[in-house]
């Protein structure tokens, strides 16, 4: 354990990752869903899947649902049956994308009647998150257009103002709203929230409950991610993280896959910012499994979270800053390279199996006979949401 402190240890043994529910479900693209073997038939099964994966990691406590995906009579039993499996229910995250009536729109829309079916949808996951004792109502929104001249840009970012204050007026206690953006798709010429400036600009307009949501997948290539990062902790208003990689748009693909460097220096801003077990932050992945086996896929991801936090670790902040005073260029980048190129997976292992989990938690799973379980009990799994 020779790379990892105390500290560090310490550090790391507290970090969360919450789980997407739509990540145990299938999932495609717009040309095929393949089906995968052993897939939940419904929510509960999702929420026995995420348990596999904080049981051989200790790193994912908590499971966010997606509504109606993950409707259920009820919540408390629900919330019993995540409890049982050592998980929690967490974000609660809202959809007015696969309605005929928010072809034009949904907290925008041009029609009050369909401006009211999209905020009582809202208040209605609100209501959900009283039973669940789920903190965040998580909403990004598909709206937008796809011609100039479509629509009244202006127009449409007043309405939405209007729409969140009244949803964000619901929230109750602890409860906020985290509101995510997204530069393009499935609106190609413009995005009602395309970019972190606009969501701040709308969540600052409603309260101190109301914050950003900051998915890795949602900015233009060569977007320097991690400022952004920055400059919304430096704001208080970074709410949440939905973590994923792409290569090209929003790809879903397992955090860390892409460009293990870029989460590595996501990761080492979220800790410069005071960031890392700040509460006010949600850890969060949103990816698709489309190919690769669902529950694997998740365990990889949060391995992934962790492995690059703890590079992002052994950053030395005194050399680090004493470089950048002094102007030394190389010295200050040699001092990031040097966290980012040691290799702490022999560290992690040992540290794992000392506090009683699989030194490989994919070993672990794959040797625990969970999947040919499921494969063997499960027929007819259900589809994420997505590519239908
Ligand atoms: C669509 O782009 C999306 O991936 C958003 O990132 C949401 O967080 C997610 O779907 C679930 O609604
Ligand atoms: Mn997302
Ligand atoms: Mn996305």
């Amino acid at each position: 354990m020779s790379t990892l402190t105390p500290d560090i240890l310490s550090t790391l043994e507290q970090q969360g990752i919450e789980l997407p529910s739509w990540a145990f479900g299938n999932s495609g693209t717009r040309f095929k869903v393949f089906t995968t073997p052993g897939t939940p038939r419904d929510p509960f099964e999702k929420i026995a899947d995420a348990a596999e994966v904080n049981r051989v990691t200790a790193l994912a406590p908590s499971v966010a649902l997606h509504i109606p995906w993950d409707k259920v009579d009820d919540y408390a039993v629900l919330r019993r049956h995540a409890e049982d499996l050592g998980v929690a229910l967490g974000t609660i995250n809202s959809n007015t994308f696969q309605d005929d009536d928010y072809k034009f729109g949904a907290l925008t829309h041009e029609d009050a009647g369909v401006r009211r079916k999209a905020i009582d949808h809202h208040l209605e996951c609100i209501d959900i998150m009283d039973a669940t004792g789920s903190r965040d109502l998580k909403i990004w929104l598909a709206e937008g257009s796809n011609y100039p001249g479509q629509a009244d840009l202006r127009g449409r970012q007043d309405r939405l103002h209007e729409s969140l204050q009244e949803i964000y007026a619901r929230l109750s206690g602890e409860q906020r709203l985290v509101l995510e953006y997204k530069f393009f798709e499935p609106a190609f010429y413009h995005t009602d929230v395309p970019d972190w400036g606009t969501s701040y600009a709308q969540v600052a307009a409603l309260g101190d409950r109301a914050m950003v949501c900051l998915d890795t997948g949602h900015h233009a290539p060569g977007t320097n991610i991690e400022f952004i990062v920055m400059q919304l902790l430096r704001l208080g208003k970074l709410g949440s993280f939905d973590f994923n990689s792409r290569f090209y748009a929003d790809d879903d693909l397992i955090v860390g896959a892409a460009d293990p460097f870029q989460l590595f220096r996501i990761v080492y801003e979220v800790i410069r910012g005071g960031g890392l077990n700040n509460p006010d932050v949600a850890f969060m992945l949103d990816q698709c499994h489309n190919v690769e086996k669902k529950i694997p896929g998740q365990i990889r991801s949060v391995l992934n979270v962790q492995e690059m936090t703890a590079r992002a670790l052994l950053v030395d902040a005194e050399a680090l800053r004493a470089a950048q005073v002094s102007g030394d260029v190389l010295a200050a980048n040699a001092v990031l390279m040097d966290a980012f190129y040691t290799d702490v997976r022999p560290a992690l292992a040992e540290w794992r199996e000392s506090r009683g989990l699989p030194a490989d938690p994919m070993a672990g799973f794959a040797a625990s006979g969970y999947q040919e379980k499921i494969e063997a009990d499960r027929v007819g799994g259900v589809q994420a949401g997505w590519g239908a």
